[in-house]
């Protein structure tokens, strides 16, 4: 890790943005080349998945991306995102999901129906006992297509909802709740959301495909969420992706990490100690 990645260390208004909408949205994360590369091995992925029998008319839900390309590995430990995601959460964390979404033209008339609105976690929800719900992870959603305008199968939310147990849809299951917005993001826009904030995919209305990237950061003591493949990208890795990539000594050591566990840790005391505690 280059010490020069801490220039892009969360502020104090991107935390209070974060902790108060459950949403904070990082303009330019991405070069317009990391853009126009990083949809080219998305398309590729796409087309193979095209050729192998998806239908082209639905949304691709492709999980475990990262092995298919380093430009993807690349991204685990981005220089101006990793940053944040540790000024958020702390030391002891990982990538425990990830997956790319390419969403094309629906070809369908617009409706009025209730988007499938829900929190991030499944059986999490149900099973932990406290009010609010507790943060444990969130993604980071690399937007490689522009979705600067309504209707183009916009990522929505509803800003503020992460610390709601419960969402108030629609009855006649027509519209969306009240205070629910599209997120308008131009490519290279990286978009943080808390696990818990109430959102949705929508239908895409437009003729421009969707894509987006979504990165999963949770504590080393989450369990992984895909039938992750990552382990064989350990040998070749650099400690501090190595931890990202789920890396530890031994188990224990997700609970009650040594030095060996988070380098990432130990990297930060060296460089920024205050956040190494
Ligand atoms: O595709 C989208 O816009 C929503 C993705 C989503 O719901 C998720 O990553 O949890």
């Amino acid at each position: 890790m280059n010490p020069s990645c801490l220039t892009h260390r969360l502020t104090e208004d991107e935390r209070r943005t974060f902790n108060e909408t459950g949403l904070l949205q990082i303009e330019n994360a991405l070069s317009p080349e990391q853009v126009e590369s990083l949809t080219a091995a998305s398309d590729r992925i796409y087309e193979a998945k095209v050729t192998g029998g998806h239908n082209p008319k639905q949304a691709l839900f492709y999980p475990n991306f990262i092995p298919d390309d380093k430009l993807f590995l690349d991204l685990v430990d981005y220089e101006k995102i990793l940053p944040k995601v540790w000024g958020i959460l702390g030391w002891n964390i990982y990538l425990y999901h990830a997956h790319l979404i390419v969403t094309p033209p629906s070809g369908q008339e617009r409706d009025n129906k209730t988007f499938g609105w829900h929190q991030d976690s499944g059986r999490v929800n149900q099973e932990m006992e406290s009010h609010p719900r507790p943060r444990l992870s969130f993604k980071v959603a690399y937007f490689l297509s522009d979705t600067s305008e309504e209707g183009r199968g916009n990522f929505w939310v509803l800003p503020g909802s992460h610390l709601q147990d419960e969402l108030q849809r629609p009855a006649d299951g027509q519209g969306q709740p009240e205070g629910a917005m599209p997120v308008l993001a131009k490519p290279g826009t990286a978009v943080f959301f808390d696990r818990r904030l109430w959102h949705t995919a929508s239908p895409n209305w437009s003729d421009v495909t969707r894509k987006i990237l979504f990165y999963g950061y949770g504590y080393r003591w989450i369990r992984t969420k895909d039938d992750m493949t990552v382990s064989d990208l350990w040998q070749g890795s650099d400690p501090i992706r190595r931890q990202m990539l789920g890396w530890g000594v031994n188990c224990n050591g997700h609970y009650s990490p040594s030095d060996d566990d988070v380098p990432l840790r130990v990297w930060l005391r060296e460089h920024s100690p205050d956040e190494a505690k």
